[in-house]
């Protein structure tokens, strides 16, 4: 008798929940009071809409923030330990406000972490949140046990410690958590950080002087001016109105007469940023996701969709003293106005070289397709392969060291579909092709996340260096927790 009581309540308990939870799920964000008053643009779409949701432009107002290095705790030859603990913080994003927010070793965000080709390195993983997370390292060739995807969960007040050798060339990557069905809320809230790989070339450019970081990330605030992700979140992807680099809101960088180059990050959610000179000037990027391209490319426009890096140089010494120089998107969205001071030497960026973070021979880009990836839907309703996310089933199989191609492709639905950015953990891999033709130069090089358009057809070559179990996932964190998501077990 006590067991059917207890079963009715819970019952109640669940329904009381649920027209709770539906009742939150139709106060969308699009009640104005919800958004800061000093809104540029026009009114916001609704419903669909949302996805075209635009960005407020940067004033210029605040100096940009520039992350600072992790120190290590100790180095005794070619070991070096570190400690990363992820922690609650309240961060002051507008003035005199202070915002609840999540970080690494500090209230919002995470330092930059140098790592050098060829060192054991050692991390003690803290968990001083009050939510289970995992440390996930984005672009690093690791063993999947160290991965830090949704099967390495650490518990709030838990630590572990990983080691890996650092086997990759000098790149751009990142950290953030990964947890099942939580990775949205918890990047959204502030975690997320930069790993940069270092080798034994010289590198001219200078970390804060000539060398930047830019994390591009869109966030909306609420009335409160506080991060509330169960109020914004969106299936689809949840966009913000406002641009954070590195954490500031309505940045702006000064930097020198000279060549500058800029680590960029997308690290939102969902929205894709194709970014430009304002003067329609050229840059030249040097490095995608997995490190230097075979040469720079020179570009007018760059496309970044979620997770991608790129690293770009932009030549100040060509331009005008008091020109209006800033970063905009193809829309004309200023994203970050520049100011050119006197200041400058002649840096030249010649540490180009070809580069081989992981080795795939032209001869093994040839191979036959033997694995294919489907990606489709929207909203609730992503797969891959027909299948939702299931942490006990093993999607794929591949050999350790040996190269297969897949071909991913996008398939458009009813509606037409929309940009799927596929990424693959514990590896680099090359793209062959994209609907049957060359990638373009910038593609070239290693890459961990390729962006398809619905239609698309990429084939790409993947080896991995390292056994374990390993995550590929659209890299839309909404789609990611939606079951997006897919494992493979390297033997
Ligand atoms: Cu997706």
């Amino acid at each position: 008798m006590k067991r059917y009581m207890f079963m009715i309540l819970s019952l109640a308990f669940i329904i009381i929940l649920g027209a709770c939870s539906t009742n939150f799920g139709n106060m969308r964000p699009f009640d104005m009071k919800n958004f800061p008053e000093d809104r540029s643009r026009g009114p916001m779409m609704m419903g669909h809409g949302h996805h075209n949701m635009p960005l407020q432009q940067s004033t210029g107002e605040n100096e940009l923030r520039i992350p600072p290095i992790l120190e290590s705790d100790k180095e005794i030859g070619n070991e070096v330990y570190y400690t990363i603990e992820a922690q609650k913080g309240q961060t002051e994003i507008f003035e005199g406000i202070q915002t609840k927010t999540l970080g690494y070793n500090s209230s919002f965000l995470g330092p930059v972490m140098k790592l050098k080709k060829g060192q054991n390195v050692h991390i003690k993983l803290k968990n001083s949140l009050d939510e289970e997370t995992t440390f996930h390292w984005h672009g690093l060739i690791i063993d999947g046990e160290a991965d830090g995807g949704p099967h390495d969960v650490i518990q709030p007040g838990e630590e572990k410690e990983i080691n890996f050798k650092v086997q990759q060339d000098r790149a751009t990557l990142w950290f953030h958590p990964h947890p099942k069905g939580k990775t949205a809320k918890q990047v959204f809230e502030g975690l997320a950080g930069l790993i940069y790989i270092e080798d034994s070339k010289d590198d001219p450019f200078e970390y804060g002087e000539n060398d930047f970081p830019l994390i591009l990330q869109d966030r909306t605030f609420n009335n409160q001016k506080q991060l509330d992700y169960q109020f914004v979140q969106h299936p689809d992807g949840t966009m913000g109105e406002s641009l954070l680099i590195n954490g500031t809101l309505s940045p702006r960088l000064t930097v020198n007469n000279e060549k500058v180059r800029f680590r960029l990050l997308n690290g939102s959610n969902m929205r894709n940023y194709t970014i430009k000179l304002s003067n329609n000037q050229s840059f030249q990027q040097i490095a995608s996701d997995g490190g230097l391209l075979n040469a720079p490319v020179e570009l007018k426009e760059l496309q970044l969709t979620p997770s991608e890096r790129a690293e770009i140089v932009i030549d100040f010494s060509k331009f005008k003293k008091d020109e209006d120089i800033k970063l905009i998107m193809d829309d004309g969205t200023v994203l970050l106005p520049f100011q050119i001071k006197d200041k400058g030497k002649e840096v030249k960026n010649e540490i180009q070289e070809p580069l081989t973070p992981v080795t795939i021979s032209n001869e093994e880009m040839q191979k036959q397709v033997s694995k294919e990836i489907v990606l489709f839907g929207m909203g609730h309703h992503v797969t891959i392969n027909g299948k939702k996310f299931d942490m006990n089933r093993i999607d794929f199989t591949q050999k350790k060291g040996e190269t297969e191609v897949w071909e991913i492709y996008n398939k458009p639905d009813m509606m037409g579909g929309m940009i799927h950015p596929f990424h693959i953990h514990g590896t680099q891999f090359k793209v062959i092709s994209i609907n049957g033709e060359e990638p373009p130069e910038n593609l070239q090089g290693y890459k961990d996340t390729i962006a398809l358009d619905p239609g698309d057809r990429a084939k790409i070559a993947v080896k991995f260096e390292e056994k374990g179990v390993f995550m590929y996932h659209c890299h839309i964190l909404e789609h990611e927790d939606n079951g997006m998501m897919g494992q493979i077990k390297v033997e």
